[in-house]
């Protein structure tokens, strides 16, 4: 009999090659096995639409002419069992005789929540579930967010000096970090569903928020937080074949119409203080389909999202530079006493080029 573990593993790495590619679809790998554990056939969840893991290392084993009858199948969630885009993955590999399923971790998608693992019994196929599945869920962190908590995961990406500013005094930032800090930061952009910003930003440094330093088959849709709706209508923002989402508090019709004629969405979702409520965006964008949610913005938003507690990981980038005085990572209330410090866990250290790349998660999330 094969050994789980490593063939999850490999399947774990397939459904990596989804990172860029299947939002938002979950990355999934499959890798079909015979008794003796030899492959196949191997798959990985394509774009939305497209087929999943299961169908994918179905057709790749169909393709080399290999019998799947009686094989096992690797994979690192749940077969569905709806109609979706696609038909039912449980049906397929039922259909093509597969004799047990090693999946890593239940789909938290309502539509299908153990109703695959059912199926398949109900089947004859034998179900083993729980391999890989911390390293399933992490590398699905937006898909399970948006799926449990209706919201997606908010990355928030900063570059800053070392001493923690992240622009001088009167707003000047560009470059804090090196240009291999960036490309980085190009590849977190290329994984995310969305890359939010805020008007300020818009304003300032009229952002393309594309991915341009990695190659990637998708770009991710665009959200700008704009209470007032002063997004220029000719902002580098606009381009063919992406979605924008403009947030604004307040109606200003002449203004909406120009910037509906360039394309973008513009919602409507008024807050305190004729603010953006930003819980209820992060609601709507989950409704939208956006699993992660790379955030890259002033220290004025950064610091409203911080204070809602709405950041579930900070992706910092530190320069081995001082600055010595300018603005921070967010703008947070004036504290009275240590303990009231925004906790946060470290989870990664690296170098990227000269710099520091510092990955920390609020705590429990
Ligand atoms: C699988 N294997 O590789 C993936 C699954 O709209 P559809 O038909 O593409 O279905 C999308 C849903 O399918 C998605 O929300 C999630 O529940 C599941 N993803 N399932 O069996 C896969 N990517
Ligand atoms: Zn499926």
């Amino acid at each position: 009999m094969a050994h789980t573990t490593p063939l999850i593993h490999q399947a774990l790495g397939l459904a990596a090659q989804a990172l860029f590619l299947s939002s938002p679809n979950p990355r999934v790998g499959c890798i079909l096995t015979d008794s003796s554990g030899a492959i196949l056939g191997q798959g990985f969840t394509q774009q939305a639409g497209g087929p999943h893991a299961e169908v994918m290392a179905l057709r790749d084993a169909a393709a080399a002419g290999r019998d799947v009858r009686g094989a096992t199948a690797y994979v690192t969630l749940e077969p569905c069992s709806h109609h979706g885009r696609t038909g039912p993955c449980c049906d397929a590999l039922i259909a093509a005789g597969i004799r047990k399923v090693v999946a890593s971790v239940a789909d938290p998608n309502p539509l299908v929540g153990g109703q695959g693992f059912e199926r398949l019994r109900a089947a004859g196929v034998e179900v083993e579930i729980g391999p890989g599945s911390e390293a399933s869920r992490e590398l699905n962190i937006g898909f399970f967010s948006r799926m449990v908590r209706k919201t997606p995961w908010v990355r928030m990406k900063v570059a800053a000096s070392l001493d923690g500013f992240t622009a001088l005094p009167h707003g000047v930032s560009q470059w804090i970090t090196s240009p291999e800090a960036r490309a980085d930061g190009h590849a977190w952009r290329a994984r995310a569903c969305a890359v939010l910003t805020g008007i300020g930003t818009v304003l300032e440094d009229d952002p393309q928020l594309d991915v341009r330093e990695v190659a990637t088959p998708r770009q991710p849709h665009m959200v700008v937080v704009d209470s007032q709706l002063q997004t220029p209508p000719d902002a580098r923002l606009f381009a063919p074949q992406r979605q924008l989402f403009i947030y604004a508090a307040s109606e200003h019709p002449e203004r909406q119409k120009a910037l509906e004629a360039r394309g973008a969405t513009v919602i409507h979702l008024p807050g305190p203080h004729g603010k953006v409520d930003l819980p209820a965006m992060l609601r709507d964008l989950a409704a939208r389909g956006v699993n992660e949610l790379h955030m890259e913005a002033g220290h004025k938003l950064n610091g409203s999202f911080a204070r809602e507690g709405l950041v579930d990981e900070w992706l910092t980038y530190l320069a081995p530079k001082l600055l010595g005085s300018g603005r921070g990572m967010a703008a947070l209330a004036p504290l009275d006493a240590l303990d009231q410090a925004l906790a946060l866990q470290f989870r990664s250290v690296d170098r990227v080029g000269p710099d520091l790349r510092i990955l920390a998660r609020a705590p429990g999330r």
